[in-house]
């Protein structure tokens, strides 16, 4: 029997987990933690433990398929690579050939960027002659990253120092369910030690009932409630005046500034006491070092997303907690330029001119404008697709992604995406996404392939090593960029698989083989670089608290608080008709995005979508705990099963997003995105309002369960 042993990372989820592997017979037959792994110290969650259940999956993809039925009718043949890759490079060519090569747009998901297929696309696209790569970043982590970034000159997120941390303030940020490894381990290890805990979050998340202060913040309220504990630390004398005075710009501004957001006034906007606000306020500036972890999720979602951020970040500027131990410490990416979620490809790759640069169908927000980012936009590839403006876009190369469960405002995304003259994805399961393409190619799952780990590693990379082989008709992201660019005479394209990850790996002057060996890389962690370096990497070389580079470009230069598009304050007609706010996502532990619903083991875990409601409400409304409801906003209904839940704010509704699996018709009867809407977006990076929209439920029939 052949069996070995194989000691690398998980790529599950964004955690980085280190993980032991039994393999016998090419089937992973047992998964453990791996205590030496210097980040997770031996966890692993349940989605790490059951990747041999996703693998030998029955309905997993493992022939290229081709659509013979009318789009989106679900009738497919089988056919051979050759035939998959051919088809759909003469398709792309004809777009590029009559439409200019703009017209293709790339788009890859969450996993793709996370787990190392971010820059071949990126190459691949800009070699191809396309700007538009369109990426779920815009309602994932970007605002975050950019909100310290436009401060400080660097994401805080990447290096928040939990472990070593006397206060740590998790904010909008379910850290024991999205990020269960490498952060939540140490801020596991910090409470142990006695740091102080601040939960901000509307909903009453583990951790949040075992911190010292749990701030339940109305769904989309937070840049109000950052200048609100700013108006506390600064007016009370609780910052580090001497950092302040030395490394910061536009102090006296924020000082007028955040006068009009007493703790008062920001209770009335945010529905959290204003004592609570002071207190939150005190023991964070008073606790140090201290270290925040701004979500993805709470703080991504929203028309003033960028701001919320922005607001955020100067708590950390203000309190000295910047590149110093506990704090944020400012890492670079080790791979630079070539790492993932880095948006800027096309330069790195230098073949797009600034003329094409320009076309990016993204180029409406003020920074990803202004960072000239590889990144398109819902907002400007839909109507590319729909009415050809501002020029037609006619085919879609996905990667990992289903737009169709991610993306705000379904029933749009699906007559946009049936509007394609040409579609191809790659995916391991046929999601509803898929269901809407021309061509399927069946990919591997990472336990079947090697790849570098760098997304949130601080300063390190990880190895992800291949541990068996994959089914034979199923090929690698890589492989596929690879094969077409062959075919449309990209001649300056990867050649093979081991050519991109050595690309990458220049970056840290080592071969795959070497990295492989070693199994990660590890940087010198230095702090107080700005001493070093006599400044930081903003425009003015200080902490920016005022912004001029964000007023040149038509953005706030301080934060505003702004009320979502829907809510009481905006909308109070719409608030009769639809009382409740809702919150429309969050990460469930179990499951990674909209996948692993099929999986057994996982599924018992969390059977159904279920949508968070407080007794009072529901009981009102006639509903018992358990029962199925229907949640209706102006754009639609879905369903999911009331869950009892008493820390909630009664006028407050939180659901879990990416259901759709196991239901009839799933992709609209139990995903929350059809509840949400596409008319508003954040101006600086193009969130989505997904936090605080109005809607209403009733008590409605179960969804019609597949088998
Ligand atoms: N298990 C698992 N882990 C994951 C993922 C996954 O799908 N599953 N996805 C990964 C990805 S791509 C990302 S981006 C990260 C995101 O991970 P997180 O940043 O944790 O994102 P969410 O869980 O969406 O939201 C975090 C919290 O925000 C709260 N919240 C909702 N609305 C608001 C609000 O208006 N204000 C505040 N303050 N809080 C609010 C929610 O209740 C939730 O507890 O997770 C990653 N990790
Ligand atoms: N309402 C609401 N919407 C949200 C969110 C929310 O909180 N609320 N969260 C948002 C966030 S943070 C994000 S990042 C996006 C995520 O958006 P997406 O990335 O579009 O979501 P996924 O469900 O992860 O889809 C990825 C697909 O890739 C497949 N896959 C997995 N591994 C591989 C691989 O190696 N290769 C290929 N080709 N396919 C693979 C999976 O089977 C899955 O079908 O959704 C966003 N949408
Ligand atoms: S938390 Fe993520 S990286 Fe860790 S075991 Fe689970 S899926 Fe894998
Ligand atoms: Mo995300």
């Amino acid at each position: 029997m052949a069996s070995k042993t194989v000691h690398t990372t998980c790529l599950g989820c964004i955690s980085s987990c280190g993980a032991i592997y039994q393999v016998e017979n090419n089937r992973i037959v047992k998964v453990e933690g791996d205590p030496n792994h210097p980040l997770t110290r031996g966890f692993m969650c349940p989605k790490g433990l059951v990747v041999e259940d996703v693998r030998s999956h029955r309905e997993r993809l493992r022939y290229p398929l081709k659509r013979i039925g009318k789009r989106g009718e679900g009738k497919w043949k089988q056919i051979s690579w050759d035939e998959a890759i051919d088809e759909t490079a003469a398709k792309l060519g004809e777009v590029r050939d009559k439409y200019g090569a703009e017209a293709v747009v790339g788009n890859v998901g969450a996993i793709g960027v996370l787990a190392g297929i971010d820059p071949d696309i990126g190459r691949f696209l800009a070699e191809f002659g396309t700007p538009n790569r369109l990426v779920s970043l815009y309602i994932c982590n970007l605002p975050a990253h950019l909100g310290g970034i436009y401060t400080c000159g660097f994401s805080l997120v990447f290096g928040a120092d939990y472990s070593n941390s006397k206060c740590i303030v998790l904010w909008g940020f379910g850290a024991e369910s999205a990020m269960t490894g490498a952060a939540c381990v140490d801020i596991l290890e910090a409470r142990r030690k006695g740091a102080k805990l601040i939960v901000i979050d509307p909903r009453p998340t583990p951790l949040a009932r075992e911190s010292d202060i749990w701030l339940r913040v109305r769904p989309g309220t937070d840049c109000a409630l950052a200048l609100g504990m700013l108006n506390v630390v600064i007016n009370e004398g609780l910052y580090d005046s001497e950092f302040v005075e030395k490394w910061t710009f536009g102090f006296d501004r924020l000082q007028q500034h955040v006068q009009q957001y007493t703790p008062e006034k920001v209770a009335e906007i945010t529905w959290i006491p204003a004592e609570k606000i002071k207190d939150a306020a005190r023991m964070y500036a008073q606790n140090r070092p201290a270290a925040i972890g701004q979500g993805g999720g709470g703080l991504c979602h929203g028309i003033n997303a960028f701001q919320h951020n922005r607001a955020i970040s100067l708590l950390p500027a203000l309190t000295g907690n910047i590149d110093v131990p506990g704090g944020h410490i400012g890492f670079a990416p080790l791979l630079k330029d070539r790492a993932v979620m880095a948006c800027q490809y096309h330069r790195v790759f230098g073949k797009l001119s600034e003329e094409q640069i320009e076309k990016t169908l993204g180029y409406d927000f003020n920074i990803l404008k202004h960072d000239r980012y590889m990144m398109a936009h819902p907002a400007g590839v839909w109507p590319a697709i729909t009415e050809g403006k501002p020029y037609p876009v006619k085919a879609m190369l996905a990667l990992g992604s289903n737009l169709l469960s991610s993306t705000e405002d379904t029933l749009k995304v699906r007559e946009v995406l049936m509007d394609l003259d040409f579609f191809a994805i790659s995916d391991l399961f046929m999601t509803p996404t898929c269901e809407l393409a021309d061509i399927v190619f069946p990919v591997v799952h990472f336990t079947e392939r090697d790849e570098i780990v760098d997304a949130y590693t601080r300063n390190y990379i990880f190895c992800h090593h291949k541990i068996v082989d994959p089914p034979e008709e199923c090929r690698e992201d890589k492989e596929i960029l690879i094969e077409l660019a062959k075919k449309l005479g990209m001649e300056g394209y990867f050649k093979s698989v081991e050519e991109s990850l050595n690309y990458r790996l220049q970056r840290v002057r080592m071969t795959l083989e070497e990295f492989k060996e070693k199994g990660k890389v590890e940087a010198p962690i230095e702090y107080r670089k700005h001493e070093k370096f006599g400044g930081f990497r903003t425009g003015t070389g200080k902490i920016e608290l005022y912004s001029e580079t964000l007023e040149k470009i038509g953005s706030d230069p301080m934060p505003i608080h702004k009320e979502p598009p829907e809510s009481p304050v905006s909308t109070p007609e719409l608030a009769r008709d639809f009382p409740l706010v809702l919150a429309a996502g969050y990460k469930v532990l179990p499951y990674f995005q909209a996948t692993l619903r099929n999986v057994a083991a996982l599924r018992e875990l969390v059977p159904e979508p279920y949508i968070d409601i407080h007794p009072d409400t529901a009981k009102e409304l006639g509903i018992e705990d358990q029962d199925w409801v229907q949640i209706e906003t102006r754009r639609g209904s879905i369903k999911h099963k009331a869950r009892y839940n008493d820390g909630l704010d009664p006028r407050v509704v939180v659901t879990p997003h990416g259901w759709w699996y196991g239901y009839k018709d799933g992709w609209k009867e139990v995903n929350v995105n059809i509840l949400t809407e596409s008319d508003h977006y954040d101006p600086d990076v193009g969130s989505a309002p997904l936090r605080g929209l109005l809607c209403r439920v009733k008590k409605a029939a179960p969804p019609e369960q597949l088998s």
